[in-house]
């Protein structure tokens, strides 16, 4: 099975070989390795939708094999669920995962936000070599934790605490990540579907 994978996020691409390594016969491409193709405008205003135009995008190249668009993020209660479906771009377009984190704490701080709850959410849409779509989700709860600490994962991951952790996901070994993370969620909810 041809997988492609519509993302230029060099952390989701490593999470979803391991995760999906159970697949038999998968070979995993990623879009960042197409020359011809160039990754969509996220106008979408849901994760749904902006995962969808991601695998999409990527179907329109690679008609014949499978896509999968992946659009995820991070909600914070006390900021009214922001960054939400902006987390990529929260400090600005093109703004690196150092910036994000960096206003992210920012925006508690100077707000005087004790309520530091939050989620990742992550929305998958494959699109099977038969032309069907479908749809997997993951959410995974946890609080803001008061400043940075860890070196695994990516984005918002060393400022992120698992409900029920008192490390962050960058501090935790990544098989914690690849067990319980919204990614991990969606992901093994698609290998159900694909041995129903
Ligand atoms: P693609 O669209 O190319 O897949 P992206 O990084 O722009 O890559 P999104 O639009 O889905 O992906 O934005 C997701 C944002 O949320 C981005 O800033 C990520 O770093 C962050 N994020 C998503 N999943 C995460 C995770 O598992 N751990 C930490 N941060 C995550």
């Amino acid at each position: 099975m041809d997988l492609w994978i519509a993302t230029n996020n060099k952390g989701k691409l490593n999470e979803f070989k391991v995760l999906l390594n159970p697949i038999s016969n998968l070979k995993i491409f990623s879009s960042s390795d197409l020359s011809v193709f160039s990754a969509p405008p996220e106008t979408g205003t849901t994760y749904l939708e902006n995962a969808r135009i991601k695998a999409k995008a990527l179907k329109a190249v690679r008609p014949e094999a499978w896509s999968l668009g992946d659009d995820s993020g991070l909600e914070v209660t006390g900021l009214g669920n922001l960054p939400g479906i902006h987390s990529a771009r929260y400090a600005g377009t093109n703004a690196r995962d150092s910036e994000n984190r960096a206003k992210l704490l920012k925006m508690l701080q100077i707000r005087n936000i004790t309520d530091r709850s939050a989620r990742f959410r992550c929305c998958l849409v494959v699109l099977t070599d038969q032309g069907e779509e479908w749809i997997f989700e993951g959410v995974m709860e946890g609080q803001v934790a008061l400043k940075e600490s860890g070196l695994m994962g990516f984005g918002y991951d060393s400022i992120f605490i698992p409900k029920g952790e008192s490390k962050t996901l960058a501090d935790l070994e990544p098989s914690f990540k690849n067990k319980h993370s919204h990614r991990a969620l969606a992901a093994q909810s698609f290998l159900q579907k694909l041995t129903q």
